[in-house]
């Protein structure tokens, strides 16, 4: 290891520690935060002003956090209690902006982890927005419409005093869907007595953006065909494991198919189907309307299409293909995943889901040469298209359909271009250091100029 190398790594180490001392109990966090540093260090080592400024702690101590319980009551009368969050992490950019996750498993570590992410994700898209987070324990899989609305009513009772179109922009995540949205904007609405975009993700019908439901998927495709095409090849052609069934994974399938790549897998937390044939347009707008249902299972997409077999209990990534496109939860894709997607001469992993891969499988892909593409980089369209939602609010106009996917378009080369400036070295792409400080010094330089705060 040369010198700079070694006091790169004990710096890291050093923070890491401090890191792990104050909140020991988050590993998620503490995970994202590691990731990020190992990418951005020799920057920071290179640069006293960021270092007397304390950027660094700045930005891994959030704004201020919110916890609160929320009580709803269940069809049959039965009352629940929750346990919710806001994290507001850094608002150098502009108001913290970022989703709601709704599963049992959310914690503050967790999400603590998203907000973080967020941070550096909406930096690159080059829109005024910061980072946040937010979510709970609630679990909509198998709740009523009516136990939904009650739950999200419950929750924007408390939370409405926390965020505002300028202040804090929540929008969805896992178990958020645009009919969770509409349920919180309707009760945002009612507390605030004002119609404001004050959430992303709405109905068309009432301030929603055009390609928003497709952003994130279509977004991670589109990055993914940047990559490749830097590389002289494409996705035509090619096939392609999908993980996940959700809003991600849906139109980054979707995308892909529209591309000319074959898709062979999709996934819920129950199991993974392999379908050899392709999930054609006919079997996704069938598995789109099946998800509808949260608590319908992905089983049943190889009872209804005999070209499928249902693996229970599995991951996809035992399966040979080009590319890989993680788009269901954190961790999805461990070092032993990635040796076996490697085994099978995968070319491309891109990260539709946040942080799905973890630091080993991450080292494997690296060492293997496998090009990479970084959630943050990678999966930024959700977030983006959320910020020209907030746009056409703001001007009470909205764009067409045609006009938003050309400047999501636009924004995930930008993002490619962006990765291409910092991670580039010797004719080798570095995603992961291009999007970091790529997305960090945007960040750095707004908290040197806003000041100490
Ligand atoms: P959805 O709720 O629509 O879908 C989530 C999918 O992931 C489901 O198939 C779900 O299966 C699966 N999943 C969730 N948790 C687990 C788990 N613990 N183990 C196994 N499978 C799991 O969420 P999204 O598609 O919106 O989100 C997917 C990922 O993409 C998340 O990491 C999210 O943070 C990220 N993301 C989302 C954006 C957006 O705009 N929605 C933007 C950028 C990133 P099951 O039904 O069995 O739970
Ligand atoms: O992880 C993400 O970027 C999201 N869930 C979307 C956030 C947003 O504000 O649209």
């Amino acid at each position: 290891m040369s010198e700079t190398a070694a006091s790169v790594q004990t710096e890291v180490d050093r923070f890491l520690k401090e890191l792990q001392r104050k909140d020991p109990h988050q590993p998620e966090f503490h995970q994202a935060v590691h990731e990020v540093l190992e990418s951005i260090m020799p920057v920071v080592l290179d640069r006293k002003d960021i270092q007397d400024a304390c950027i660094l702690e700045r930005l891994t101590e959030p704004d201020r956090v919110f916890r609160f319980r929320v009580t709803w009551e269940d069809d049959h009368g039965k009352v629940h209690v929750q346990r919710a969050w806001r994290v507001q992490f850094n608002n150098a950019l502009g108001p913290y902006k970022g989703g709601l996750r709704f599963h049992p498993s959310v914690n503050l570590s967790i999400l603590k982890f998203l907000g973080f992410e967020q941070i550096f994700k909406n930096s690159l898209t080059g829109l005024p927005l910061g980072g946040g987070k937010g979510g709970s324990d609630f679990d909509p899989k198998g709740r009523s419409q009516r136990e939904v609305m009650r739950f999200c009513q419950a929750l924007m009772t408390e939370l409405h005093r926390h965020i505002g179109p300028d202040t804090d922009v929540p929008a969805g995540d896992i178990g958020v869907g645009s009919r969770e949205i509409g349920y919180l904007f309707g009760q945002y609405k009612r507390l605030a007595n004002a119609w404001v975009g004050v959430i992303t993700g709405k109905h068309l019908d009432f301030g929603g953006s055009a390609v928003r439901t497709e952003a994130t998927g279509f977004g991670v495709v589109y990055f993914l065909e940047n990559m490749l095409r830097h590389h002289g090849e494409s996705v035509a052609g090619r096939t392609a494991l999908v993980s996940g069934s959700g809003n991600v994974a849906q139109y980054a399938i979707q995308k892909l198919q529209q591309l000319g790549a074959r898709v062979i897998t999709a996934s819920d937390g129950s199991g993974f189907i392999h379908d050899p044939a392709g999930i054609d347009e006919e079997k996704l707008a069938w598995l789109i309307d099946l998800k509808k249902d949260r608590a319908r299972r992905i089983r049943e997409y190889a009872e209804r299409w005999p070209t499928a077999i249902f693996y229970p209990g599995l991951k996809p990534w035992g399966v040979q293909a080009d590319l890989a496109l993680p788009c269901a939860t954190q961790n999805e894709l461990e070092e032993e995943d990635a040796r076996k997607l490697v085994a099978n001469g995968v070319r491309a992993v891109a990260e539709g889901a946040n942080m799905p891969c973890t630091l080993g499988a991450i080292r494997v892909f690296r060492e293997n040469r496998v090009l990479f593409a970084p959630g943050k980089a990678a999966n930024a369209g959700g977030v983006a298209v959320s910020g020209l939602e907030m746009s056409q609010n703001s001007q009470r106009m909205s764009w067409t359909r045609e006009e938003v996917d050309l400047k999501l378009q636009g924004i995930m080369a930008a993002i490619h271009d962006k990765c291409l400036r910092f991670g580039e070295n010797g004719g080798q792409v570095d995603y992961i250091r291009g999007a970091n400080v790529g997305g960090f010094l945007r960040v750095a330089e707004a908290m040197l100029a806003q000041g100490l705060s």
